[in-house]
C-alpha cells in the first residue's frame, strides 16, 4: 500500500492537510509525524513545515521519500521544482520529479482566474489589489486580531510579509514571480498591492486583466464556469460565503469603460483550502493516481 506521511502534524497547516487527506478516495496508508520525529521511508511526504525546517528536511529525506510536497515557500522559485496547481499545470510533475512546491494562496486566486482564459486570449498583464484574511497570517495573527487594541481590528494594513530592497513586499513579489512560474509565462506583467483586512478567513482580489484581443464577457464567464473548482456568480459573493468552500468564486466581471481589451473582476476563495491544504491534497491525489497504480 502506498504510504503518505504528513510532517509537521502539530501545526495548523498539518492539521488542515490531515483533514483534507481524509477525503482522498484512492486507498493509501497515512502516517503523521512531528517536525522533529525520525521519518521512515515513504512514497509521498507532505511537508507542513516553515521555510527553515523544509530547507533542512528536503536534503535529509531525498533518499527515503519518492515524492515530497512542500507547503512552504522555500523551494517555490528553485529551478526544476514544479510549482503546482493541479487544475493548471500538473504536467510539470514527471516520474523524475522528487520535490513539488504548493503555491502562495493569493497567487493561487489570481492564476485560477487566468488559466481558463489562456487558450483563447493572449493575456499580457494583470493588476490586483488583495484583501487578505487574518487566517493567512496563522495562529499568531489570529490571536493578535482577537486582542483588544489590535492594529488589524476594524482596519486594513497595506503590508504583508517583509519589505524587500526594491520596496515591494515578499507577498507582492510572490504574486509576480509565482504567477510567471505557474503559468509558464516568464514575461507576464503582474502589478499588485497586498493588503491585510479585518476578515477572519478567505482572501479576495480585485483584478484588472489585459489581453491582446477584445474580451467577450459571455465567453469569459463560460470559460470560468467550465473550469474545475471555479464558479462565476452573477451579483456579488463575499469572503463570508467563500470561507469553508473548495471553489474559487469570481463576480463583478465588467469590460473597461474605454478599452475592450481590459476586464475587471473580483475573486474570493478560502485561503486555507484552495490556497493551501486543498491544493496539497489535490497534488497528493494526482501523485497517487499517476504514479502508484
Ligand atoms: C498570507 N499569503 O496571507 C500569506 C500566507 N502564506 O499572509
Amino acid at each position: 500500500m502506498t504510504t503518505v506521511g504528513i510532517i509537521g502534524i502539530n501545526g495548523k497547516v498539518g492539521q488542515n492537510v490531515l483533514a483534507q487527506l481524509k477525503k482522498v478516495k484512492t486507498p493509501f496508508e497515512l502516517k503523521t509525524f512531528g517536525r522533529n520525529d525520525e521519518i521512515p521511508a515513504l512514497d509521498i511526504a507532505v511537508l507542513c513545515t516553515d521555510n527553515p525546517v523544509s530547507a533542512a528536511l528536503v536534503p535529509q529525506l531525498k533518499n527515503r521519500v519518492k515524492f515530497m510536497v512542500d507547503m512552504s515557500s522555500e523551494f517555490r522559485q528553485t529551478p526544476g521544482v514544479p510549482l503546482v496547481i493541479p487544475e493548471i499545470n500538473p504536467h510539470t510533475i514527471t516520474a523524475h520529479t522528487q520535490l513539488i512546491a504548493s503555491p502562495n494562496c493569493t497567487t493561487t486566486g489570481l492564476v485560477m482566474s487566468l488559466a481558463p482564459l489562456a487558450p483563447f486570449y493572449h493575456l499580457t498583464e494583470a493588476f490586483f489589489c488583495s484583501y487578505q484574511a487574518i487566517s493567512g497570517g496563522g495562529k499568531k495573527l489570529l490571536d493578535d486580531f482577537h486582542t483588544p487594541g489590535s492594529l488589524y481590528a476594524n482596519n486594513c494594513v497595506p503590508l504583508i510579509g517583509s519589505v524587500q530592497a526594491n520596496g515591494h513586499t515578499s507577498e507582492e513579489l510572490k504574486g509576480l514571480y509565482e504567477t510567471r512560474k505557474i503559468m509558464g509565462w516568464p514575461h507576464f506583467k503582474v502589478y499588485c498591492h497586498t493588503v491585510r483586512v479585518a476578515v477572519e478567513n478567505a482572501h479576495s482580489l480585485g483584478v484588472t486583466l489585459k489581453a491582446q484581443e477584445n474580451f467577450d464577457l459571455d465567453q469569459v464567464k463560460k470559460l470560468w464556469n467550465a473550469w474545475p473548482n471555479l464558479v462565476y456568480k452573477e451579483g456579488i459573493i463575499t469572503p463570508k460565503e467563500a470561507s469553508g468552500q473548495e471553489d474559487t468564486f469570481i463576480c463583478r466581471l465588467r469590460a473597461d469603460v474605454e478599452d475592450p481589451k481590459i476586464i475587471h473582476y473580483f475573486v474570493t476563495f478560502d485561503n486555507l483550502l484552495k490556497g493551501a491544504a486543498m491544493n496539497g491534497r489535490q497534488i497528493v491525489e494526482y501523485l497517487l493516481e499517476h504514479f502508484f497504480k
